[in-house]
């Protein structure tokens, strides 16, 4: 029986080390922007997460300069968790796969993505400065939350240079 107990904490401790490790995988680097510094901010958007009528991520930020950096102050005014991630078409569909795998995903070492209980409010500051194919795709990934409309899509309007 001692030799039990022992034994048993090992065992239960390999899944979840196994489910950090893959929450690594996926991050680094982004092809849509760099994350920002504070003094770089030329605006700064609010957005609502909301789940009181069905899944919404409300905000209105426009067609976005590329070069700009935004600052996006974040609430979870619903009654479950959201999260907020930046990204382009094929970043969100990657992120979702990776939320289907492992649905308790954090993004504590991801600066484009950040997870909200209810009643929290957070802050993701980005820089725009890369052109992106199709739109800019800002969603919560939690499983089935973007299906249910928690994602916004705006345009990223190039650089403009004379001519
Ligand atoms: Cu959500």
């Amino acid at each position: 029986m001692r030799i039990f107990n022992a034994i048993l904490p090992a065992v239960v401790m390999v899944p979840l080390a196994g489910g950090i490790a893959f929450a690594d995988a996926g991050h680094g680097h982004y092809k849509f922007g760099e994350p920002g510094q504070e003094s770089e901010v030329t605006r700064a958007v609010e957005v609502i997460a909301d789940d009181a009528d069905g899944m919404e991520l409300i905000m209105d930020v426009g067609t976005i300069q590329q070069g700009e950096t935004i600052k996006f102050v974040i609430t979870n005014k619903g009654a479950g968790d959201h999260e907020f991630s930046v990204g382009d078409t094929a970043s969100q569909r990657a992120h979702a796969k990776l939320m289907a795998k492992n649905p308790d995903m954090k993004h504590d070492d991801d600066p484009s993505a950040v997870t909200l209980a209810p009643g929290e409010t957070k802050t993701v500051i980005w820089k725009f400065n890369k052109p992106v194919q199709g739109n800019i795709v800002f969603a919560c990934q939690m499983p089935g939350h973007y299906e249910a409309g928690m994602v916004h899509q705006a345009k990223l309007a190039k650089s403009k240079k004379t001519g």
